[in-house]
């Protein structure tokens, strides 16, 4: 008997199975990953990426994505993987046991990037182990349907059909599977505990109650800005965590939830900023943080002479070094439980952060925090310090122009002009603004929660027509005005005046 027979499976059809193969994979991994949240293909393959991201690349991402870094790269990591996946499915036209091995080296590169996670989660290997499986499982079947329908005559297409259900079938599983595993990700978060109840101190109402757009004075946890190298926010248990403190001390000690919940706990309106923030921009926040002074943990433990340093650090590995002396002195920085009168949120460190007044972010408020190590700069480095950004990184003066919004269309006459500024460690004496570079205008302050908060300001501006420019600086009440050079955030902050341009008329 003859029969015309295809030339074999065609090239786009191979790629196709690939990609499905390598999909179903991936969703049953993230599926898995209800085990294991941090271990699922992608979030671990991405994650890796973060770490072994150049330096000057990771910091170009914050600063031109900001907190969409994180989206753009999940994509990026989906997207290459299912390319390679194509690669796969070609290979397996040739030789299908050469497509399975292909198949089998990407789950293990899986496998592999979720290593890091062992300590946290038991069942690390769980989530690439299913999408070995199931990719495998995929791969095969839909190699053996599609040399099937090819095997098959022209004219009888149900070989055709059989292979194209079995398409729909495991490309349906993938996304079903990895929507499953995304589920419970999205909310929710951090477990119910109950802090010890206190007289919480409310703060004055800010001036945004009077102008619209204008940052509120204190800002809700859920418009917090967020950085970290973190994909996924680490869910802590408090039945599991501990704080230890130890290094050159006389007194390590180690301590559970219950009985830091227990020590003397103190609440304190505080502004964080990131070191990435330009100018004007918004990765800066203001909120009561409550806790326990980090200078009561590090004298029960008894700081030897000779250190200068604390290297903090996180359940996920992320690390800072905060200068001894920011931890020791009045301004109060605390190991945080609480912000705005609640628990802390999961994506601001749940259960446990530092906090230090007047430091960025990177040298002074580790997340997820579970260690304290006294030593010094000479001996240890953090997780961007040694990628060469400063050691010491004290919040730069800085103001912004929030009202009205760059490129405003304006009517002549009066127009409210407001923001808000900061000068950490000395406070906000006062706020100025000028006009197309002419005389600095002395205006109307908000509210004062103490120096390491800002202020929220206000100007009534005669608004003239035409086109101009405002800008904005601040006065710390030593009477130091903010440094005008332009800087970028590298190594240590930027700075210069935030300017922005509106059409009066
Ligand atoms: N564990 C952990 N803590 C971290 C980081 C991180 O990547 N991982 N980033 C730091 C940086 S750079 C900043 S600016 C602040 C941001 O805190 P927030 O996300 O609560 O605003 O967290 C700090 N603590
Ligand atoms: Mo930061």
């Amino acid at each position: 008997m003859t029969t015309q027979r295809d030339e074999g499976v065609p090239r786009g059809r191979a790629a196709l199975n690939g990609v499905l193969a390598t999909g179903a994979g991936l969703g049953a991994g993230h599926f898995a990953s209800l085990l294991a949240p941090a271990s699922s293909p992608v979030v671990a393959v991405a994650s890796r990426a973060i770490d072994l991201t150049p330096g000057p690349v990771k910091d170009w991402a914050t600063s031109t994505l900001g907190t969409a870094d994180k989206a753009v790269l999940v994509v990026g990591a989906i997207v290459v993987t299912l390319g390679l996946g194509a690669l796969v499915g070609l290979v397996a036209r040739r030789s299908s046991l050469a497509g399975l091995i292909c198949s089998a080296a990407l789950a293990a590169t899986a496998i592999a990037a979720a290593w890091p996670n062992s300590g946290r989660e038991v069942l690390w290997w769980a989530p690439g182990v299913a999408a070995l499986a199931v990719g495998a499982w995929a791969l095969r079947r839909l190699v053996r349907a599609s040399a099937d329908a090819s095997d098959a005559p022209v004219e009888d297409d149900r070989g055709r059909r059989a292979w194209f259900r079995l398409a729909l079938g495991v490309g349906g599983l993938g996304v079903v599977s990895a929507l499953v595993g995304q589920w419970p990700r999205g909310g929710g978060g951090a477990q119910a505990v109950t802090l010890p109840t206190r007289s919480v101190t409310p703060l004055p109402t800010g001036l945004e109650a009077r102008v619209p757009g204008l940052s509120p004075f204190v800002t809700p946890a859920s418009d917090f800005y967020r950085i970290d190298t973190a994909l996924s926010a680490p869910s802590v248990d408090v039945s599991g965590w501990h704080l230890s403190i130890s290094g050159l001390v006389d007194n390590p000690f180690t301590i559970s939830w219950d009985e830091l919940l227990a020590m003397d706990a103190i609440e304190r309106p505080v502004t964080l900023e990131c070191v990435s923030n330009e100018v004007g921009q918004n990765l800066i926040g203001s909120a009561l943080w409550l806790g326990v002074r980090t200078s009561q943990l590090l004298a029960r433990a008894g700081v030897q002479p000779g250190a200068d340093m604390v290297l903090s650090s996180s359940v996920d590995n992320f690390s800072v070094s905060t200068p001894l002396g920011a931890l020791m002195d009045d301004r109060d920085a605390l190991v945080v439980y609480g912000m705005n009168g609640a628990a802390l949120p999961q994506e601001h460190g749940f259960p446990v952060r530092l906090l230090t007044p007047g430091l960025y972010g990177f040298v002074g408020a580790t997340k997820w925090l579970t260690k304290m190590e006294v030593t010094t700069f000479a001996k240890n480095q953090a997780y961007w310090t040694k990628l060469g950004w400063s050691d010491h990184g004290p919040i730069k003066p800085s103001s912004r122009i929030e009202v009205p919004r760059p490129g405003a269309h304006l009517s002549v006459g009066s127009v409210t002009v407001g923001g808000t500024a900061w000068a950490h460690g000395v406070g906000v004496g006062k706020v100025q603004v000028r006009v197309d570079q002419g005389p600095w205008n002395d205006l109307t302050l908000g509210p004062d929660a103490g120096i390491e908060y800002w202020r929220q300001w206000i100007w009534t501006w005669d608004a003239g027509k035409g086109d101009h420019d405002l800008q904005v600086r601040v006065i710390d009440a030593a009477g130091k005005a903010q440094d005008e050079a332009v800087a970028d955030p590298f190594p240590n902050g930027s700075s210069g005046l935030h300017t922005i341009h509106v059409t009066v008329g």
